[in-house]
């Protein structure tokens, strides 16, 4: 029962060593000291709902078959289930309507400190809410949209607006299972009522409503924060970054932003290169400051300002273990609360600046819209101001500048590069994929966990995937993962990617893995998944397209989240390790064959990457005959006949 298999990792390296050496305590220790897992809740078997229990069911039948109430095996992993997907839900929507909030107050004068960089972006999104574009200042547009947009978020009745840009098909089939999202917060709301003792007890209705609740954050809270950022920060475009923590500097002031909403970190990418900033640097001896970041938070200013990536996840103690972060500030998600102890070990100030998460051990400065680079200066200041007390004796950077990397590619950015500045289109990424130059596409995703078995379980996938001529798209932790491992470049394609593949990435010049942000930026997978229908000649709805998705080292709620909405939408998700519904025979066939009669989506998990690249190559491959396009060869490492 006990996932035994903590992850011996090169990500870990010397500085791992380090902390082991002084006796800091890390991810790792945490997560061996954690060992065995408890079996009931792996398997899906524990409630505390009520305070008649807490309460578990006994895998073997030998112990209880319910709970106090009567609840069974199927009822309490379906309501822990929609719990958890209601919980990343509310994380991704939450980060919307903050975005939502910023772009209001732009329009009603309350911030100075922000504006509406893509235009072109606000008229468009405008017009699916059915605002009046023609004759009007963009402030009003953006007024109208912002308003239009926070109040989905209560909305009651009718459907989502951006749900609108998936196929007829999968509209259709949420209509008719009664999947479609009316409101963002009302869904939520629903599924933490349904989920109370003596509520819901289906675990087919309740899971009906766990795929609404997830279809809510990918074509709801995420599209909204991914469109509504790039109206304010303007769209992503490829650009040469760096990414891992070689991208720390020994003579300069090291700021780290970690976390997700990306509008303190905005700031402090234009703080950090204020003059008066930058000379007060000098002045306490810092050849200049040095700006990165960690997890999400990174992903934002990697793929719309070119800073470089320091890590991901696993690595946020690392980068303390440097002994080079002057400061490292963090909004939420993802911030593990042990930081203060690591950064105490050290000069470094850690400081938490979001009013819904405060850790205890960090200074707090409290981020608002209204002094928002006030707010980035005084913490840039901050971290100068403590430059001096580094003691460079305890400087361990890893060797290197950082690995390069072209991150920065959107759903728009596919019809310029494929198709051309004069004509923009999917046709040439459709002709591709139907004359076999390209296989298909895989969205490669997600967190990274200590339990994993292989040291670099995104990479080998990845690498596994181009070479048999998968276009790979990427955000979140994985991206980064895979950054490092040197394949976000046009030059993986020479050394990975298989001919057609090659060919294609040589013809354009893009990397053969294509980085399009952060993990709400997943629903850029959707919309491109949309523009591929709309461009014809590949399938005419989600679930027949020869694409597939993966996260191989998923550990977040809001993994889970997102893997529904894929499923919901009609796509193959891989998880490198199943979520907590095996110890119900009743869910477990849910998961592995009821849901796929529903959305046309299906689940599966494997932890052998190889083995999860076959799964999801033998899925594109059984598109592509569905739909009569040319056969392809499999060239797979796992021993194993295509
Ligand atoms: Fe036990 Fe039922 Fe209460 Fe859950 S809801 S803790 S199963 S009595
Ligand atoms: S940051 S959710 S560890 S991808 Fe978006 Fe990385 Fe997973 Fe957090």
């Amino acid at each position: 029962m006990s996932q035994a298999n903590i992850k011996k990792d090169a990500i870990q390296g010397p500085l791992y060593e380090r902390a082991k050496a002084q006796g800091i305590e890390t991810i790792w220790e945490r997560a061996v000291s954690q060992e065995p897992h408890c079996g009931f809740g792996t398997l899906g078997l524990c409630c505390k709902n009520c305070n008649l229990g807490p309460c578990r069911i006994d895998p073997f039948g030998e112990g209880p078959t319910c709970g106090v109430c009567g609840a069974d095996a199927d009822t309490i992993s379906a309501r822990n289930l929609v719990r958890h997907i209601a919980a990343g839900t509310s994380c991704h929507s939450d980060h919307g309507r903050e975005i939502a909030k910023t772009l209001q107050m732009v329009a009603t004068g309350e911030t100075k400190f922000y504006k509406v960089t893509d235009e072109e972006k606000l008229k468009t999104v405008a017009s699916e809410y059915k605002i009046k574009i023609e004759n009007r200042t963009i402030t009003d547009i953006a007024k109208d949209l912002a308003e239009k947009i926070l109040a989905e978020y209560g909305q009651q009745e009718g459907e989502l607006k951006l749900i609108q840009r998936a196929p007829e098909k999968q509209k259709q089939i949420w209509r008719k299972f009664f999947l479609m999202p009316r409101g963002i917060d009302r869904e939520v709301v629903e599924a933490m009522s349904r989920t109370n003792i003596g509520v819901d007890n289906d675990y087919k209705n309740l899971m009906a409503h766990g795929m609404r609740v997830a279809l809510t954050d990918g074509w709801g809270g995420s599209m909204i924060a991914t469109e509504l950022t790039d109206i304010l920060f303007g769209k992503p475009s490829p650009k040469k970054a760096k990414v891992n923590l070689a991208v720390l500097k020994e003579d300069e002031v090291n700021i780290i932003v970690h976390g997700h909403v990306p509008l303190l970190s905005e700031m402090v990418c234009d703080a950090v290169s204020s003059p008066e900033l930058i000379a007060l640097a000098k002045e306490k001896g810092a050849v200049g400051i040095n700006l990165a970041g960690i997890c999400c938070t990174a992903n934002e200013i990697l793929v719309r300002r070119g800073f470089p990536v320091a890590g991901d996840f696993l690595q946020q103690e690392l980068a303390l273990m440097t002994g080079a972060v002057d400061l490292m500030l963090v909004d939420l998600q993802c911030i593990m609360p042990s930081l203060p102890d690591i950064a105490g070990c050290f000069h470094t100030k850690i400081v938490s600046t979001s009013s819904k998460a405060r850790f205890p051990g960090m200074e707090h400065v409290e981020f608002n819209e209204e002094l928002a680079l006030p707010i980035a200066k005084k913490i840039v200041q901050m971290a100068i101001e403590n430059f001096p007390k580094r003691d460079q004796s305890k400087v361990c950077i890893p060797k290197g500048q950082g690995q390069d990397l072209i991150p920065g590619f959107t759903t728009e950015y596919v019809f310029d590069m494929l198709g051309g500045k004069y004509r923009p289109s999917y046709k040439p990424l459709n002709e591709a994929i139907i004359n076999g130059r390209i296989r298909g596409v895989a969205g490669v995703v997600g967190c990274d966990n200590p339990k994993m078995a292989s040291s670099d379980s995104h990479a080998i996938l990845v690498k596994e995937l181009i070479k048999n001529d998968v276009l790979v798209v990427q955000t979140g932790c994985s991206a980064a993962a895979c950054g490092r491992a040197g394949l976000l470049t046009p030059e993986a394609a020479f050394e990975f990617a298989g001919k057609g593949l090659r060919e294609v990435c040589e013809a354009v010049g893009c990397p053969p893995v294509l980085h399009l942000g952060s993990c709400v930026d997943n629903s850029r997978i959707l919309t491109a998944c949309c523009e591929m229908v709309k461009e014809g000649g590949i399938g005419k709805s989600l679930d027949e397209l020869p694409v597939a998705g993966a996260a191989p080292e998923w550990m977040s709620e809001k993994a889970i989240a997102i893997g529904w909405y894929f499923v919901a939408s009609g796509l193959l998700v891989l998880f490198g390790m199943p979520f907590p519904v095996y110890g119900s025979d009743n869910m477990t066939k849910y998961v592995f064959e009821d849901v796929a009669k529903i959305t046309g989506g299906k689940w599966a998990f494997e932890s052998d990457p190889l083995k999860m690249a076959k799964v999801m190559i033998e899925h594109i491959d059984s598109k592509r005959k569905a739909l009569n396009l040319k056969p392809m060869i499999y060239d797979n490492n796992t021993g194993v006949a295509a």
